[in-house]
């Protein structure tokens, strides 16, 4: 699962290398992303570089989708701004990607890179009937007020001067709906909820309820093994169901945003 994760952060990572120069047009990234798909053909070097795993008491995540950029994040990590960030982020399920520089690689070998890094930290959390909500069943869940929050934050990093030279902060996002049995909705970047238990038998749907598409795609992990799931891409309003016979776990992100954290959890019970 974490191989396959990596993989695809590594393509979304070089969509976001390649959307960057269009970020300034006030549209979001991630309506530009699917215009990149020319950059394939480039040679790239992305192989990820995890830097931290999020544990129980940390819920962090880092990568760098090369060397060079796991540098620029090494050199944003000593920024006193980018620590009062991480330290107002606390305790939110906080996602650093280091996405710039790309590397590329020319014919003979040799690999080159801009001087420019970029480090996007992202913190969600989500709230339900406005208390913090870090999982239950979708039957307990069934009416109630759900909220999902996201902020992003772009860290542009000098290489050589091994500086912080600025950052910017996107508007806090917040995505609101009604809670129902089984139904997972994915907005803005994020699931809501992010966490749930369905029981076994259980056909869970998501709905797809922001302007831009998303997917869900994961390892549903059962006593018999794991299965690879992958809903393809949905627009606004359609929606993907799947059918869980099994108890276990389906661990699953959205290919295209698992940078700013789009990822969720499904537990299913017996
Ligand atoms: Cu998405």
């Amino acid at each position: 699962m974490k191989r396959e994760y990596l993989a695809l952060a590594g393509v979304v990572a070089i969509f976001v290398a390649g959307g960057t120069a269009l970020m300034q047009s006030g549209l979001l990234p991630e309506e530009h992303a699917q215009d990149f798909r020319s950059l394939e053909s480039i040679s790239l070097q992305s192989e990820i570089r995890v830097i931290q795993e999020p544990t129980k008491e940390d819920n962090t995540y880092i990568y760098a989708i090369n060397d060079v950029a796991k540098q620029a994040w090494e050199i944003a990590a000593g920024d006193e701004g980018v620590k009062e960030i991480l330290g107002s982020i606390k305790g939110t399920a906080v996602t650093i990607a280091a996405v710039q520089p790309t590397a590329f690689v020319s014919p003979d070998g040799k690999v080159t890179h801009s001087g420019q890094g970029q480090i996007i930290i992202t913190a969600n959390w989500q709230l339900v009937d406005g208390r913090r909500y870090s999982g239950a069943s979708f039957s307990s869940l069934d009416g109630r007020a759900g909220e999902s929050h996201q902020k992003i934050w772009s860290v542009i990093v000098d290489l050589d001067r091994q500086r912080v030279v600025s950052v910017m902060a996107e508007q806090e996002r917040v995505m609101r709906e009604t809670l129902a049995t089984n139904i997972v909705y994915g907005g803005m970047n994020m699931y809501l909820p992010d966490v749930a238990e369905a029981r076994q038998g259980s056909t869970v749907r998501w709905v797809n309820e922001s302007s831009v598409q998303h997917n869900v795609v994961g390892t549903y992990t059962t006593a018999s093994g794991e299965t690879k799931l992958d809903s393809g891409f949905f627009k606004s309003e359609q929606s993907w169901s799947h059918t869980f016979d099994e108890e276990g776990v389906f661990d699953y992100h959205c290919t295209i945003h698992s940078e700013e954290g789009m990822k969720g959890r499904l537990v299913i019970r017996g």
